[in-house]
């Protein structure tokens, strides 16, 4: 494959919804790869006003370089590849290989990452505080009181674009245990990771996009301890994290994952 080098001072510029799983997985890719690039937090619905400033579509994450704005995590993960020295590359060389990690990490995407957000937005947007700690909201009084006012609208606006209800939350919570199940099961013959023998973007794209759903530590942004989560959701996360597929996500966060230096900015 063909290598690329990101110069010397070069600015790149990640735009993200700060506790986005899908964000998660473009900073995990950039950190390992050990790119330089700069964060920048929006909340939702502002994000999507800068956005448009760089011709992006609506989601985050956003990577903005001097060679190119790349508006999808999927996308901006196979754009970082030739940066990064090839130990360390998320995609194989092997053809067959190369598609086996494709067709998985976009199934995870279409699939998985979605309803692990609905189930857990549903359960967690009652709770403002926590929502406000989640998008790294300061403790100050002012920045306190601003969030009250905003967070109602903000709420409102991600309940209607997630359309996010009971009885979805209930279908998702139960998609998420049975994509669980198949994880474990190709799990199941003692590999370390989903294709091949080092991580790939397979891997990563499963870890990141569930790992709000096990708390795991070292996740590019606040999450909170086991027991500040709603009591009613608890049991079933502690499910997952014990989990065999919960316990392969917490071994790469542990071993993979090199604890978020990224500068958090949280922006309007
Ligand atoms: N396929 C996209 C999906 C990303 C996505 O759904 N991002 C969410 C945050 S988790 C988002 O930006 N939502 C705001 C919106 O849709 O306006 C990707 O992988 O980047």
């Amino acid at each position: 494959m063909e290598k690329k080098q990101q110069a010397q001072g070069e600015r790149w510029r990640l735009l993200t919804i700060g506790p986005s799983h899908y964000c998660e997985k473009a900073r995990w890719a950039l950190e390992r790869g050990g790119l330089s690039f700069q964060e920048e937090a929006h909340l939702p619905p502002f994000h999507a006003i800068v956005n448009r400033r760089f011709g992006a579509g609506r989601t985050r994450p956003v990577l903005v370089t001097p060679h190119a704005v790349v508006d999808d995590s999927a996308a901006i993960l196979l754009f970082l590849d030739p940066y990064v020295e090839p130990a360390l590359r998320l995609y194989p060389e092997a053809p067959e290989q190369r598609e086996e990690v494709i067709a998985l990490a976009s199934d995870f995407d279409k699939r998985l990452g979605p309803a692990v957000r609905r189930w857990l937005y549903f359960h967690l947007l009652p709770d403002g505080q926590m929502v406000g700690r989640l998008f790294g909201i300061s403790q100050d009084r002012w920045s306190q009181l601003r969030w009250s006012l905003f967070f109602p609208m903000m709420r409102a606006v991600m309940r209607k674009a997630m359309n996010i209800r009971r009885d979805k939350a209930e279908k998702d919570r139960e998609r998420v245990f049975a994509i669980f199940d198949d994880v474990a099961q190709k799990l199941s013959d003692g590999r370390r990771y989903l294709v091949g023998d080092r991580l790939s973007a397979a891997d990563l794209t499963f870890a990141a996009l569930v790992a709000p759903a096990v708390l795991a530590p070292n996740y590019g942004t606040f999450l909170p301890p086991a027991q500040e989560v709603p009591a009613h959701l608890r049991p079933d996360l502690v499910a997952l994290q014990e989990h065999p597929a919960g316990r392969f996500v917490l071994r790469l966060y542990r071993d993979e994952r090199v604890p978020s230096k990224s500068p958090q900015h949280q922006g309007a």
